[in-house]
């Protein structure tokens, strides 16, 4: 069928009519209305952005000789300064490359960090094979937490976390919640893209003890992984504009480049997924998310989906699950929307 300028301009009042209905019915009253209070400026009625901790493996602009390596961390951090109104960085912490990660949120900070506050970066494990082992980034953590209860949102293997937790149990209930990108629920494949490949579940599989040791301290547990993400992508289009910007705009141009071409090359198409920006969300835009809440998890050991031999574990989520202790928010679907305000929060300027 042809749509006509007519047909658009009756669709249009439809919609209009639709949506704005309540709106309008409301301003109707407020204006005519005398005895209503005035609205509340909003200003007035925005909460205090909350403190979280940044936990993260970003390897931004790394070397590597498949050409590039994963950029959502760089993304996720540049979007949490840009929403300086909704969470407040308290600390960083790296977690595998550690020195590398240090040097380039350095770097990010130094060109994106415009909130007024020093924001502190700490080392954290580089091997993710020696939980329990104290090192900057836990120190840090743990003083942090003794100070004020917060969330840790951990965007990588959950090594740091989880030696704050077996050297100091007692922190647990100054932990409001971590949210994380890891989980499935079972059976489901990561394949992103044409589906032509698939992926394991990183963040959990580089160190499955962590997210047990995580479990085991019963402390609130959000998983934001593939599920709810892997629709969400940005395109050579969508990130176009960082190429005319500032110096670190120019650099992360440079730098996303070569990761969205590595993407075509194995996924088949020519952009990528910002992973971490859905656990971010969780804490900024939570209602761009659809959730499982309290829904059981277990680590099941299954044969290997990505090609390999043998058994692997994996960290699902079922309501069917009667035999385990471990429950989380589950997030399974990301609204239309919060893609447009992750790309949104890359071009805004001003905090
Ligand atoms: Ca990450």
């Amino acid at each position: 069928m042809r749509i006509t300028a007519q047909h658009l301009a009756l669709l249009t009042a439809a919609i209009a009519g639709t949506l704005l209905a309540l709106p309008l019915q409301s301003l109707a009253q407020s204006t005519l209305g005398t005895s209503q209070k005035p609205t509340q400026p909003i200003s007035q009625t925005l909460a205090q952005p909350r403190r979280i901790w940044l936990d993260t493996d970003i390897m931004v602009g790394m070397p590597d000789k498949r050409g590039a390596r994963e950029v959502d961390d760089a993304i996720t951090i540049m979007m949490a300064l840009r929403h300086a109104d909704k969470v407040q960085l308290v600390g960083i912490s790296t977690v595998t490359y550690a020195d590398y990660g240090y040097n380039v949120t350095q770097k990010l900070l130094g060109w994106y960090n415009k909130t007024g506050r020093k924001i502190p970066v700490y080392r954290g494990s580089d091997t993710l094979h020696d939980i329990g082992r104290e090192t900057d980034a836990s120190r840090a953590m743990a003083a942090a937490l003794r100070r004020e209860r917060m969330p840790i949102l951990a965007i990588g293997p959950m090594t740091n976390v989880a030696t704050v937790l077996k050297n100091h149990p007692e922190l647990a209930k100054q932990i409001e919640e971590v949210v994380v990108c890891a989980g499935r629920t079972p059976g489901l494949p990561f394949r992103p893209g044409l589906e032509l490949v698939t992926v394991g579940d990183y963040n959990f599989e580089m160190d499955p003890e962590a997210f047990r040791v995580l479990f085991n301290s019963g402390v609130k547990v959000v998983l934001s992984g593939y599920e709810c993400s892997v629709y969400t992508f940005l395109g050579r289009t969508d990130l176009d504009f960082l190429a005319r910007g500032s110096e670190g705009d120019k650099w992360l141009s440079k730098t996303l480049r070569p990761w969205q071409l590595l993407n075509k090359n194995v996924f088949g198409v020519d952009g990528f997924v910002p992973w971490d920006t859905t656990p971010l969300g969780y804490l900024t835009h939570p209602t761009y998310f659809k959730y499982h809440e309290a829904i059981p998890v277990r680590i099941n050991t299954r044969g290997d989906d990505t090609g390999g031999t043998g058994q692997k574990p994996f960290l699902e989520v079922s309501f069917d699950y009667k035999d385990t202790p471990w429950r989380a928010t589950y997030a399974y679907k990301t609204l239309p929307g919060f893609e447009e305000i992750v790309i949104e929060s890359l071009k805004k300027k001003e905090l």
